[in-house]
Parts: C-alpha cells; structure tokens; sequence
C-alpha cells in the first residue's frame, strides 16, 4: 500500500485552500493532474540552469538542453517498454497524437470505401480526425456500443471488423467509464482482419504499468499532463516500419535533413515529426514526472487507485437518487460518473466547489456516449495516488448536503 500522507507532501497545490479555510479536494486528476515539487523543481532548473534551444547551438547551454531534453525521450521510451526513443514522438498531447496519425498515415492510407473502426466510449480526440479523414476520403465510420454496464459489446467485434477495416482505434481505459478495455485481445483482432490498430492510452499511461511492445499496438498516445507531467507535451509512439513510411506532419525547421530552393528532405526519426522550436521544459518535467511515478511504482499506483474505487462505488451508491454509470471497480479505473435524480451535474459541481472540492460536469468531451445513454451531461469524480478515503466521506457529505439543498 501506498504511504499516501508522504505522497500528498509531494504536491505543493494539495494544501492551497480552495477558500478562505475551506482544504482543496482535488478529484479532476482525470481531466489533468496535479504536479509534484519534483517536476516543477526540474522545470525551473531549466529556465534557470541551461535554458537555450535544442538541436541547433554548438554551445554549452545548448547542448545541456539537448542532453536533458533527449534524455527525457529515453526515459518515456522505458517507461511504456518501447523497443527504441526514436519511436517515441513528442507532440502536445494526445489529441495532436491523433491528428498527427490521421493527417500523415490516414491521407496516405485511407480510400474511398475504406472503413475505419472506433468504439462509442472514444474521446473526441480519438472520433473528430477520423470523422474529417474519412469524409474527406469518402471512407465510412463504424463503432462498437457498449453494453447498459459501461463494457464494450465484443459479441459485435466480429461483424464490425472486416477486411474493409484499415484502422482500429479504442481508448483502453474509459474516461468517462473508466472502463479498463482488453487491449491486446482488440489488438490481435484489428491484425487479423489487416488493420493498422491505435490505441488512447491517455487515462492508462497515468494509472497503470503499460507495455507498447506487450500490447502489439501499432500506435500509441497519451498526454503529459495527465500523468503529473506539464500541460503542452504528450507522446504519440508507433511501429517503425509506419512511422518510416509516413510523410511529415508539420514541415519547418528541425524536421529537415537538407533544404533547396526545389525541395526539401527529411530529417530521421523521431524529429521527422517534430518541427520547430519543441516544447523543451515541459519534455524535460514529463522526463520528471516519469521517474517519479516509476519510483512510486505503477502496480502500487493502480493497486490504491482500485482501493479508492471500490470504496467510492460502495460509498456513492448510498446516496438516494444516485445513478453510477459504469462497470464494478474491478474492472475500472479511479473514475466514478454519477447523476443524481432532480439536480443538473453542473449544479451538482458548483455546490460541491463551495466545500472545496472540484469534480468535473459535463460531457467529458464524449458526446455520443452520452447520447446514447440519453442524458446531456454527468458529474465526475476521478482519483489519483494522492487521493484518500476522507477526501470520497467529504464528496458523499457535501452530495448529500447538495440534496438537502436542493429539498430532495
Ligand atoms: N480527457 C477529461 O476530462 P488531451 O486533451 O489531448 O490532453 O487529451 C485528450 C483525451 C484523449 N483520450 C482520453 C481517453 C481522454 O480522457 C482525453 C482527455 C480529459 O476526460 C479532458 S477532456
């Protein structure tokens, strides 16, 4: 088990006052988390130390940047067993991930008729690209629905994917479900039939030991900020025999290799991908953020996040009018997304925000999945390795203390 109190002493926000003597109760992690003193610490140190651009000057400060800054790559190719950091793409997050695949492999790839397999639990970052691609290429758009318990319908997994199908992309875990996806079980599908597979990795990488290489994923994304690291940075990984056959995205400087008045060629990978001024701090803190994660221990992080759930399922699911969406906390990740008949999520949120604690409302940026579970919006509370079974007793007092409020 984790030693939670020395844990929260890592994370300087944790005692900021949300008000004037009101303690903060932090469970947005889904939505982004929060940044240990370590991180902040390394970032600091860059601006301060040897801050200068990287790749470009032949002098100290540069070349320290670099060092760091590549360093950092390695650190992240270790840290999801990704067999070389030259498959390791810096973007700025997970949704730049998927635009990166589906501007650069998709308009190579992608024809008319085409299809291209998604699930009805995908973020909008993994269902808007693929929406442009395929009406610009005259491809169709398929989903597999989750089943009334939050988990995908396999049983359609095998109509659904078909040797039309070019890509296959899922979320591994929900962020609205939290609803943990048999990975590799999909994968070896999407193979079967011959199609290129993507995976959403950015509620997984945070919570839970990943394995690229384990997975047999063709893609891979996930955002910084969500795993303790800085806003502006995320990864996207691939298999080197796409990545090589893939045109550039951005072109600029930095991508290069040589630059005529007639053309241009490109640079190898990963920096094929990477053109201009990248985001150095913020590669250097997720380099951070990595090995202090890594440090904790991955299986210990998902071990509490699991204690967490299951303590949270059973104390939400006392409060009259609560509707859970979503599989048991077995088969999920620290996320718990509820409504409660009679108040909208966001009224839940603002009346919750006054006892210091910050859920989220809304769509969670998945729209279709609440489409089809007819509601406009919920209210989420998700939780991360700093998060303690006092703070989920302040959500169920302050859910109960809305009701009343509320004359329910
Ligand atoms: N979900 C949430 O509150 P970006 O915004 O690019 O860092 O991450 C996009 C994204 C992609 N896939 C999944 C499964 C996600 O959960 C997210 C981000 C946040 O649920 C912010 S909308």
């Amino acid at each position: 088990m984790l030693d939670v109190e020395k844990i929260r002493a890592d994370f300087p926000i944790l005692s900021v006052e949300a008000y004037p003597g009101v303690p903060l109760v932090y469970l947005d992690s889904a939505a982004s988390s929060q940044k240990p003193e370590v991180v902040l610490a390394a970032m600091d140190a860059y601006y301060r130390q040897i801050n200068a651009n990287v790749h470009r000057g032949i002098h100290r400060l540069s070349e320290d940047a670099t060092n760091a800054y590549e360093a950092a790559r390695l650190k992240i190719a270790r840290f999801i067993n990704a067999p070389d950091e030259s498959q390791i793409i810096y973007v700025r997050n997970a949704t730049e991930g998927f635009n990166l695949v589906a501007y650069s492999w998709g308009r190579q790839n992608i024809q008319a008729g085409d299809e291209i397999l998604l699930t009805e639990m995908e973020h909008h970052a993994n269902l808007v690209p693929w929406q442009m691609l395929a009406e610009e290429k005259g491809a169709v758009v398929r989903y597999i629905p989750f089943l009334a318990d939050g988990t995908l319908d396999l049983s359609r997994l095998d109509g659904l994917l078909t040797e039309r199908t070019k890509l296959f992309s899922f979320t591994a875990v929900s962020n609205v479900f939290g609803t943990i996806n048999p990975v590799r079980q999909l994968v070896d599908a999407g193979h079967a039939v011959g199609a290129v597979v993507m995976v959403d990795a950015a509620q997984a990488v945070p919570h839970t030991a990943v394995d690229v290489q384990a997975w047999d994923c063709d893609f891979m994304t996930f955002s910084g900020h969500k795993m303790c690291g800085p806003t502006g940075i995320g990864i996207l990984y691939g298999k080197r025999r796409l990545l090589e056959s893939m045109p550039p995205f951005m072109g600029g400087g930095d991508m290069i290799r040589r630059v005529t008045l007639e053309g241009s060629t490109w640079n190898d990978l990963p920096w094929k991908f990477e053109a201009g001024t990248p985001s150095i701090a913020e590669g250097i803190g997720l380099g951070t953020a990595v090995d202090y994660l890594a440090g904790i221990g991955m299986d210990n992080i998902h071990a509490h996040e699991q204690f967490i759930t299951h303590y949270a399922l059973e104390a939400l699911s006392e409060i009259k009018g609560i509707t859970l969406y979503g599989p048991p906390a077995s088969q999920r990740a620290g996320v718990a997304t509820f409504t409660i008949q009679g108040i909208h999520p966001h009224d839940i949120s603002e009346v919750v925000d006054k006892d210091g604690i910050a859920i989220r409302a809304g769509h969670h940026c998945a729209m279709p999945l609440h489409l089809r579970l007819n509601v406009s919006a919920t209210a989420r509370a998700s939780f991360y390795l700093h998060t303690t079974t006092q703070e989920i007793d302040k959500l169920v007092a302050s859910l109960n203390r809305t009701r009343k409020l509320f004359r329910l």
